[in-house]
């Protein structure tokens, strides 16, 4: 028998399902998503941000199928295909789309050489800090441990908090760091629920730039209905922790 993971729900759903609808033509450059993953939804934001063409390939991650393994050896999602040539890790595809697509109308990096060193730096911290401060708080089974990892969590968002500039983290520029950061805001629902956090705790006016960018198009358009991340984030929750897939998330494998 194979990993509960094998199972998730086999596509997107709600607004993302008519987003990838309207994506099934072939195209120079294919799109290789799993809905459910927040680092395929970074990919997903940039490319509707930036109007860029391309052809939606749904993949289960989990399966670990040769065709998918020959465009990413590490086996994850996200990853494109461009011209035939593939790439893969969510930041690298969304630089790689910004090199790619020189800016017309839209870009998620500013003009200016320096503002674009801040947003890179900014967009690590939300990658280094953030990022892995909710897996592993998500994950975590032990009582006061999760306090920690919370406490942890908050402290990140604290420091990101601090530097909002408004509407958008950079000021009025929609960039990489909300790009980074906003699969993990439309999903702190589940830490909210089941960990305690809470927005308000982060600091003033954090609720309010979490609302913005949940309601930003992109974000929109790429997010599925909630009541099927509750069938995979509700086995690493509560009843369903000591399954096979809850420890094989523990063994290092993510999602
Ligand atoms: N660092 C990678 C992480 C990608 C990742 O962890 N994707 C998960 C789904 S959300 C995956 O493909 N997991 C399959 C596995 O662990 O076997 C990125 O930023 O693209």
């Amino acid at each position: 028998m194979g990993l509960p993971d094998e199972n998730i729900h086999p596509h997107a759903t709600g607004r993302a399902a008519t987003t990838v609808a309207e994506h099934q033509e072939p195209q120079d450059l294919i799109f290789y998503s799993g809905w459910f993953c927040p680092y395929v939804q970074r990919v997903w934001i940039v490319l509707e941000e930036r109007g860029i063409p391309y052809q939606y390939k749904e993949v289960n991650p989990y399966k670990k199928e040769a065709h998918f393994l020959a465009i990413n050896p590490k086996g994850l999602v996200p990853a494109i295909e461009y011209k035939g040539r593939a790439l893969y890790e969510s930041l690298t595809i969304c630089e790689f789309l910004e090199d790619a697509f020189p800016p017309s109308t839209s870009s998620v990096l500013p003009a200016d050489p320096f503002d674009r060193a801040l947003v890179r730096l900014w967009t690590d911290h939300v990658n280094k800090q953030v990022v892995p401060a909710y897996m592993r708080l998500i994950q975590q089974q032990d009582a006061q441990k999760q306090r920690d990892l919370l406490a942890e969590l908050t402290k990140a968002l604290q420091t990101l908090c601090a530097q909002v500039k408004g509407p958008y983290f950079f000021g009025e520029q929609f960039t990489l760091v909300d790009v980074a950061l906003a699969p993990w805001v439309t999903r702190d629902w589940v830490v909210a629920e089941h960990r305690g956090y809470s927005r308000e705790a982060v600091g003033a006016g954090w609720a309010e730039y979490a609302a913005r960018l949940e309601s930003r198009e992109s974000v929109v358009k790429t997010q599925s209905e909630r009541v099927h991340f509750t069938e995979i984030y509700g086995r690493y929750l509560r009843d369903e922790a000591q399954s096979e897939g809850a420890k094989a998330i523990r063994a290092g494998r993510s999602f």
